[in-house]
């Protein structure tokens, strides 16, 4: 039997909740003016472990105006790109020298598996500042010949520059990941940032600002602070010394955020929710297909953005899959954080627990049959059994709207003409899996379904080199690879007549 007792904390990560650090602001931990705090609590427990800063109006000002001045006086975007490059690889450094202590906060804070955390979390958030970092020194305009305008009397060409003040929002599914996959684009174009990782996991985005100053960034290029998104989230937004907003959450507020930031002409890219298919065709190994359908919903316990929450297999081998995945679920059974042989933990808060909870009964209330899990054992902490509905129509809340925890739907199908229209008839377009040996339908399926990526024969494989992004309401713009630093760029013109 499952233990669901949290083990002890390490003495670096009892030390580091024991000190409460504040905001960072030009390289300084300093007071909130309010003194508001958010408990921190441990998912895994459901246990209260330090506080962190609530970000009043007045402490969100004083980090975009610390973000303007470093900005304005170009003591970042003016150093060569050499010493950005090498700045940021210094801090990815340090991150990798603390890899150990940031996976087991990550652990405490978010409830994932440390193992986990050690193995995807920390080297993705590594990589992702890396890989920026080298295009600090290769970004640059082109010079064009124009169209209208005879050659040899004008000399046109274009330069890239910065956006500027860049307002940073994530989420609290993967968070220093995320918060690194914002600042390192903003950074090696030359910009300079507030963050705010979520409300409910600031650990590791207040660790990562120890190592800010350390890594030698010039004091206002990188602020972190904490809060609440509807106030100190809402401000960074609204602000008028911002340039640009980069969010990562829901796509309900991303719509908010959309629309909030734009009445200014902010610069805005958003990557929002998903509700990503999973498609297994006839002619697959099952054994090698239903434990890839099982890791794509129930890795991080379904709380990712592409997770396969919506599983397609052919007719003729539908029990089998749904067979194969409820043997894989036994790997996925959650435990707490810190256990080692866990490979899920928790859900990352009671709201999270309550909300897919909610789901899983609204879908037995609307007819449909559990055929794994569909409960939550007896614990403090908010873990659920990964679970699969079957008998479920389109109608369906638990089939059309993201539920953001281990729970997938599955529906049978007959061709590939009916399965490209099911795996489109959603809002969302951020992520499809395709599970087939059959060439020809693995590239007809892919050009067919509208999502920002497609994986033949994987699910969730991020690469930092590689964009991603959403079509339909899963965001807009492109993180990662080109054009993610495209996103933090802006483009000038220059014509001279000769
Ligand atoms: O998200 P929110 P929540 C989805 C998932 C989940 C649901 C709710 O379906 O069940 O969202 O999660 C900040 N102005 N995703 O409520 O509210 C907030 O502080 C500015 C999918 O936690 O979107 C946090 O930092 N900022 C997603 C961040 O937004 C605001 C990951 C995300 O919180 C704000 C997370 C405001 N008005 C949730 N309100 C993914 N795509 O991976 C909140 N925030």
């Amino acid at each position: 039997t499952v233990s669901y007792e949290q083990l002890p904390y390490s003495a670096a990560a009892q030390a580091f909740l024991a000190r409460q650090p504040r905001l960072f602001i030009n390289n300084e931990w300093v007071e909130s003016s309010e003194g508001a705090t958010i408990a921190v609590e441990d998912p895994s427990s459901g246990k209260i472990v330090t506080r962190v800063v609530d970000a009043s109006n007045r402490d969100v000002d004083r980090a975009v105006a610390a973000a303007r001045a470093a900005f304005d006086d170009g003591r970042w975007s003016n150093l060569p790109p050499m010493v950005r490059e090498r700045t940021m690889n210094r801090l990815a450094d340090l991150i990798e020298a603390h890899a150990d202590e940031f996976a087991e906060l990550e652990a405490i804070d978010n409830g994932k598996p440390k193992g986990m955390a050690g193995a995807v979390d920390i080297p993705g958030a590594i990589s992702q500042i890396r890989f920026m970092a080298g295009w600090a020194s290769k970004v640059g305009g082109d010079t064009n010949a124009p169209y209208t305008m005879p050659a040899g009397l004008v000399f046109s060409y274009t330069t890239k520059e910065p956006v500027g003040v860049c307002a940073q929002i994530v989420p609290w599914n993967f968070p220093l990941l995320m918060a690194c996959l914002k600042i390192a684009p903003a950074l090696a174009a030359g910009c300079t940032l507030v963050l705010k990782p979520a409300e409910q996991t600031s650990l590791t985005a207040l660790r990562l600002a120890d190592m800010v100053a350390e890594a030698g960034f010039p004091a206002g290029v990188v602020n972190i602070i904490t809060g609440n998104g509807h106030t100190a989230g809402d401000r960074m937004v609204r602000h008028p010394d911002v340039d640009k907003v980069a969010f990562t959450g829901s796509t309900e507020i991303g719509k908010l955020i959309n629309k909030n930031a734009t009445d200014s002409m902010k610069r805005v890219t958003l990557e929002l929710g998903g509700k990503s298919p999973v498609v297994v065709m006839p002619d697959v190994d099952v054994a090698t297909a239903a434990p890839g359908a099982a890791g794509a919903i129930f890795f991080n316990s379904g709380q990712v953005c592409v997770a396969g929450s919506r599983l397609f297999a052919h007719k003729s081998i539908f029990d089998q899959v749904i067979e194969g995945v409820a043997e894989a679920s036994a790997f996925w059974a959650p435990r707490p954080s810190l256990d080692p042989a866990g490979h899920s933990g928790p859900l990352v808060s009671k709201e999270q627990f309550d909300r897919v909870m909610g789901y899983i009964e609204a879908g037995k209330r609307d007819g449909a049959s559990v055929a794994i899990g569909g409960d939550a054992p007896t614990a403090d902490g908010y873990y659920v059994n990964p679970t699969v509905l079957v008998n479920v129509n389109p109608q369906m809340s638990v089939v059309r709207e993201e539920i953001f925890g281990p729970v997938v739907v599955a529906q049978r199908f007959e061709d590939l003409d009916e399965v490209a229209k099911m795996a489109n008839d959603t809002c969302f377009g951020l992520g499809a899996g395709i599970w087939t040996k059959d060439v020809s339908a693995m590239h007809r399926l892919a050009s067919r379904i509208k999502s920002g990526t497609v994986w033949g024969n994987c699910h969730a494989m991020i690469d930092t080199a590689l964009p991603f992004g959403g079509y339909k309401e899963s965001g807009i713009g492109r993180e990662q690879g080109r054009a993610g630093i495209e996103a933090y760029l802006e483009t000038k013109t220059v014509i001279i007549q000769l």
